[in-house]
């Protein structure tokens, strides 16, 4: 199986408000240099750097202010005399406030993103365009004919919408491999999200939309980040209607209620007759993972990959969430490696 990445995301690693203290962020770099370790010492050795940014790709899923926006954000940030190392907002549109865009750059911080636990780093633009170029790299590789492909993303990107940042994610990669796929002549695509977080951003792109479904496996918002998207009676809407499947699940969720969950989501991508599948690849649904709360075992994550394979589909892996240091190499590469098994 090929994989794109490059390494610009070890000058990424911003500060999150987590438990009340401002830390560094859980999505640290060192996430992705296990990955890329765990991927040389299982070989697979053909890894490549992805092509150039295709703003005109990137703007059909996300708004082209808000684009702006990210790629000038930290020098602003620093222009407009602000201590802190990370441009970060202290305010947000909330219930009956205007969504008015500001002018400053604290003000429209707030303006472009939904959460505290994700900031701006003097070079985190460089990654995060890294990672979307690596997404869609693969996704042009899977639409040329191979049989799969995965995008070692990082930042991730299931939490980004057309216009807010958040959850550690700026583009949301996983949508930029749908996009590509369809523009490359898929009729129909299905995105199947089994990061343990709902994929709110990728939701909310295509919530509108019959071409590209989606379909998430999660912790439920109601006791769970991202809070406030990813309840099971969103189903989509306009041309989108019937388009969205969520699947909520409890704290403490194991394997078996897990897998009852993805082979209901298999059977809905099939419906949906998609001809190709980005896979949203969290792994932390793993049972040690340190900030969430189902109990996958590293095994499930081989079954995982085999059971996407019964698919049938061309597949782009996307990699997303997984915070446990200890098994993360592990359990991604699983996926993979079951895949192909
Ligand atoms: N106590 C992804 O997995 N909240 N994003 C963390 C930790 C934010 C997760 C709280 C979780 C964001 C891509
Ligand atoms: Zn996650």
């Amino acid at each position: 199986m090929r994989i794109y990445a490059t390494t610009a995301h070890h000058e990424h690693h911003s500060l999150e408000l987590d438990e009340g203290q401002l830390i560094q962020s859980w999505e640290s770099p060192t996430r992705a240099d296990i990955v890329d370790a765990e991927l040389a010492a299982r070989g697979f050795a053909d890894v490549r750097q992805p092509g150039d940014l295709d703003r005109a790709l990137i703007e059909h899923v996300h708004a082209s202010a808000y684009v702006d926006f990210l790629q000038t954000a930290h020098q602003r940030w620093v222009a407009d005399g602000n201590a802190g190392p990370c441009a970060m907002s202290n305010g947000w549109p909330a219930r009956r406030m205007r969504h008015i865009r500001p002018e400053g750059i604290v003000a429209q911080l707030g303006y472009y993103s939904f959460a505290a636990d994700c900031s701006i780093a003097a070079n985190t633009w460089g990654a995060v365009v890294d990672a979307a170029r690596s997404a869609d790299a693969a996704a042009q590789y899977v639409a040329g004919g191979a049989g799969s492909a995965f995008a070692r993303c990082r930042p991730p990107g299931h939490h980004a919408s057309r216009d807010q940042f958040g959850g550690y994610c700026y583009l949301n990669n996983a949508a930029i491999a749908a996009e590509r796929l369809r523009e490359s002549g898929a009729g129909r695509v299905a995105v199947l999200d089994v990061d343990y977080h709902h994929g709110n951003g990728t939701q909310d792109i295509f919530y509108h939309r019959g071409d590209v479904s989606f379909c998430s496996i999660h912790a439920d918002p109601k006791v769970e980040f991202p809070y406030f998207l990813g309840h099971a009676d969103e189903e989509g809407i306009a041309g989108g209607a019937g388009a969205n499947l969520n699947l909520p699940l409890p704290h403490g969720t194991q394997s078996d209620e897990w897998f009852a969950a993805l082979e209901t989501s298999l059977q809905w991508i099939e419906r949906r007759g998609a001809e190709a599948i980005v896979v949203s690849l969290g792994v932390d649904t793993f049972v040690d993972d340190p900030i969430s709360q189902f109990r996958l075992v590293s095994q499930d994550f081989t079954r995982l990959g085999q059971r996407l394979a019964s698919a049938d589909r061309p597949m782009v892996f996307v990699m997303e969430g997984g915070y446990g240091a200890e098994a993360l190499g592990t359990n991604m590469v699983n996926v993979l490696d079951g895949f192909l098994s």
